[in-house]
């Protein structure tokens, strides 16, 4: 104990490890996974254990999923449930809607399936290792395994590659000729391994052709590899080439390294994946072609090289935002290793630095998953170890999917969003089908599951629980994303040609989805609030009912941004005013009894009023319906609902709840979610991390649990929203600064109107802040102490909340406030 607070308050305050926010670190090998370490490039993942006689690191490739494209008209039984459904609602029985209700299902979601594992021996007859030490730099995006065995040093690094689409791993030893190890690869799919060359090996074979859902105990094979007319998954290969000094051979268990001291070992895999509507047996794309081009690109460059280019592209996205918290004199917290760091700071150390080291481990893994030209992010990002993973490590649009993407934009990722739209617009075209053979409706109707091939009816196969899955507002929320990439970018090509039409579609299911109730308001029916259930005025508990407020916010906030939008791309006038007098007849917000936000069409009580979601919140974030600025009444009933539900909640309802306490300007109350979400998971020892507790893992994944990656998103999020927001049209400076948040800087976020931004704060003040505008908007301002701009005449006027100051911007000029 003496030794390391010598070691704390001495050593490393020189080597500048105190403030460290860019590096996880450990004193031992991973024992589970969830103490892994993830590398990726957006397509290839990697989980790093850092072993050092068998290392294993898992493998994933994010095309890599089991089923084919979605076969439609899966219930044609639908439609005539939907009235029957409607009628019972009307007639206030809701258990008999509830069970109409399944009738309206279709098909499960298929599943993100893990890819294989790469093992490495490496026989040091019993020695123990001295000096271990393993690390995940998220400044470079590298890990590095290093130990000392019998005076040898021996350091294994891995990165995956955006360039060069491959994984690169390199082993030292520091004395020559005692590098000897042996590298095997296995699947939990079915597989086969071959050799390529003498330094060259390929494992392949099929992915399943479906996989039930983890919770689906009903059929007789969950995990079919083939089925009666002979089709199969997709299609995968991963080759494994060793290259360096020592001897190198091959066979079928793998290849041999002996007596080297410096060997690259790459990895480059593809599937047949060849897009959401092909399918991927018979029409796939050519695997192996491809995964033998990246890797025979790559072989030729040497490590510095490829390192040089993953660097200079790694770099040009993590490096656009910092973020600086003063820490406190004495942090002995932050020295220790990452797992004993979480610890210490779930026993209530304060550790700011473990803070900003999770907005940037966020950011990390945004940037490490979702890759322009890839798929989205899945409910586990692109790391997956399970067959039939939980909730099919799926796209979940209730919440999850939205989630990973808050904070893309804002955190100045804008391209990392890409994927996400690019799936929006897959979504729209199966999500007609659906829309028209499930409820012979128009537009695009997207449930609350969906997968790779854009699955997009209501999952459940008509056993479903109808809470999750009749839920069917996942085109109107989506489309939300598009709206928002504009509102940052400013690209209006984009909001013409993509975004407008995509929302326009949706708002067209919208418009036939909605009907009118007994007061000639427009409702929806049935209508869910994920994942709750009501108690209603007759005692009945249910969870079908009509006009949530979540649905109903919804679809305000798609007919509010279609307004906006037709106003910007001047064009579809008529389309714009029929929406606008729809959005006058939509069912309004109400606030209840106990004062909080309504949650359903009657001032009902909850079955769990504690439930983790609290998605009647809707218009407060990611909304814009609610604000203590605009609307200080629904937002006093929102606290008062945010109050009644608690902070308790698995790992997204933590985040959610950070964005919402940001959204209403109470920074401490966000802060005190910040560090819930930051809670060693399984409790305050921290010991028990795995599959009990919210917060977070060793390795700083989301605990759900299990592991899921939107928390981790939703906190980088809600961490911005505490800085900075835009979403009124008005950039809002330290809107939410938390007391524990005193002193500190950030650099590089964004705000809508395509505006970076910087600020510093001293002493829970704005000191100043920089604005570079990058297409000439009028920039509005609004910040809680008066405020100059250099070389300006502004004055800064007074408002309900601070003051706001606004200027004409110039393209390309950037401009320097000072605090008054
Ligand atoms: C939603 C949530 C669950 C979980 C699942 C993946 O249905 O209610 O908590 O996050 O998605």
């Amino acid at each position: 104990m003496k030794n390391r607070l010598i070691f704390a308050l001495v050593i490393l305050p020189y080597i500048g490890f105190c403030q460290n926010d860019t590096k996880l670190w450990y004193k031992q090998p991973a024992k589970v996974w969830t103490e892994a370490l993830p590398v990726g490039n957006g397509r290839l993942g990697a989980m790093v254990f850092g072993r050092v006689s068998n290392e294993l690191i898992q493998l994933n490739e994010s095309t890599f999923w089991s089923g084919g494209p979605v076969k439609h008209n899966v219930n044609p039984n639908a439609y005539v449930n939907l009235g029957l459904t409607r009628e019972a609602l009307f007639a206030e029985n809701y258990s008999k809607a509830a069970a109409l209700a399944r009738k309206l299902q279709g098909v499960y979601s298929e599943s993100f399936e893990p890819l294989g594992d790469l093992m490495i021996t490496q026989d040091f007859k019993n020695a123990n290792p001295s000096a271990y030490y393993r690390d995940l730099n998220i400044a470079d995006a590298i890990s590095t395994t290093r130990f000392t065995i019998d005076g040898t040093e021996f350091i294994r690094q891995i990165f995956v590659s955006a360039p060069d689409q491959v994984i690169v791993m390199r082993f030292t030893a520091n004395k020559p000729g005692a590098l000897n190890f042996k590298v095997g690869t296995k699947s939990l799919i079915q597989y086969k391994n071959s050799v390529v060359s003498s330094n060259e090996v390929a494992m392949s074979g099929n992915a399943p052709l479906h996989a039930d859902p983890n919770y689906v105990k009903y059929n007789k094979d969950p995990l079919p590899y083939t089925d009666s007319m002979g089709h199969h998954g997709m299609r995968y290969i991963l080759l494994t080439k060793a290259i360096g000094d020592g001897k190198i051979s091959t066979d079928t268990s793998g290849i041999s390294v002996k007596d080297g001291s410096d060997v690259l070992l790459f990895l480059s895999a593809a599937t047949s994946y060849n897009g959401f509507d092909k399918l991927p047996d018979t029409d796939g794309k050519d695997e192996v072609k491809l995964a033998a081009a990246y890797l025979n690109a790559a072989v030729k460059k040497d490590w510095k090289t490829l390192f040089a280019a993953h660097q200079a592209d790694y770099h040009q996205y993590f490096n656009r935002v910092s973020f600086h918290l003063d820490v406190p004199a004495a942090n002995t917290n932050a020295v220790l290793p990452t797992n004993e760091r979480l610890i210490g700071y779930t026993r209530g150390a304060k550790d700011p630095a473990l803070e900003t080291m999770y907005y940037n481990y966020g950011r990390y893994l945004l940037i490490s998953s979702s890759r322009p030209g890839g798929v989205p992010a899945n409910l586990q990002g692109i790391w997956n170890n399970i067959v039939r993973p939980p909730w099919s490590s799926n796209y979940t649009t209730n919440i999850n999917v939205q989630m990973n993407y808050w904070p893309a934009e804002m955190a100045n990722l804008s391209e990392m969003h890409e994927p996400l739209l690019a799936f929006i617009k897959n979504l729209s075209v199966t999500g007609a089908v659906t829309a028209k053979e499930f409820y012979h409706a128009n537009g695009w109707a997207v449930h609350h599951n969906s997968d790779i091939w854009a699955l997009s009816n209501p999952v459940g196969d008509t056993k479903g629980d109808p809470k999750w899955a009749n839920w069917s507002m996942g085109s109107p929320w989506l489309s939300q994303h598009l709206w928002t990439h504009y509102e940052y970018t400013g690209d209006k090509k984009f909001l013409k040609e993509t975004a407008y039409p995509l929302m326009k579609g949706a708002a067209q299911f919208c418009l036939s989805w909605l009907v009118e109730d007994k007061n000639g308001q427009l409702v929806t029916a049935p209508a869910l609030s994920p994942e709750n259930d009501f108690i209603d005025d007759k005692g009945q508990k249910g969870s079908v009912s009509i006009a949530t407020t979540m649905d109903m916010s919804i679809i305000w906030d798609l007919f509010t941004n279609i307004i906006d939008a037709a106003n910007v791309l001047g064009n579809d006038n008529a389309f714009r005013d029929l929406i606008i007098a729809k959005r006058a007849k939509l069912f309004p917000l109400h606030i209840g009894k106990k004062g909080n936000l309504q949650e359903w069409y009657k001032d009902w009580e909850d079955v769990d009023p504690h439930h983790r979601h609290v998605s009647h919140l809707f218009g407060l974030h990611p909304g814009r319906e609610i604000s203590p600025i605009t609307t200080p009444d629904f937002a006093n009933a929102a606290k008062k609902t945010l109050e009644l539900r608690g902070d308790a909640g698995t790992g997204w309802s933590l985040a959610w709840k950070i964005n919402f306490w940001a959204r209403l300007l109470d920074g401490n109350h966000a802060y005190s979610l910040v560090r819930d979400l930051l809670h060693a998971a399984g409790g305050s020892a921290g010991e028990n991390y795995v599959g009990s507790g919210s917060g977070t893992y060793p390795n700083m994944f989301d605990a759900h649990p299990p592991f899921q990656i939107d928390g981790n998103f939703g906190g980088v999020s809600g961490m911005s929203e505490m800085l900075l927001q835009s979403h009124l049209g008005e950039i809002d400076l330290l809107p939410a600064l938390p007391d524990e948040w005193a002193t500190g800087s950030i650099k590089g976020l964004k705000a809508r109107g395509n505006f970076d931004i910087s600020i510093n704060w001293k002493d829970h003040k704005l000191v100043t802040a920089n604005i570079t505008s990058q297409i000439g908007e009028v920039c509005k301002l609004r910040t809680l102490v008066p405020i100059s701009v250099k070389g300006l005449a502004v004055t800064s006027k007074k408002s309900n909340i601070g003051y706001l100051t606004s200027f004409n911007t110039v393209k390309g000029k950037t401009y320097e406030l000072t605090a008054k």
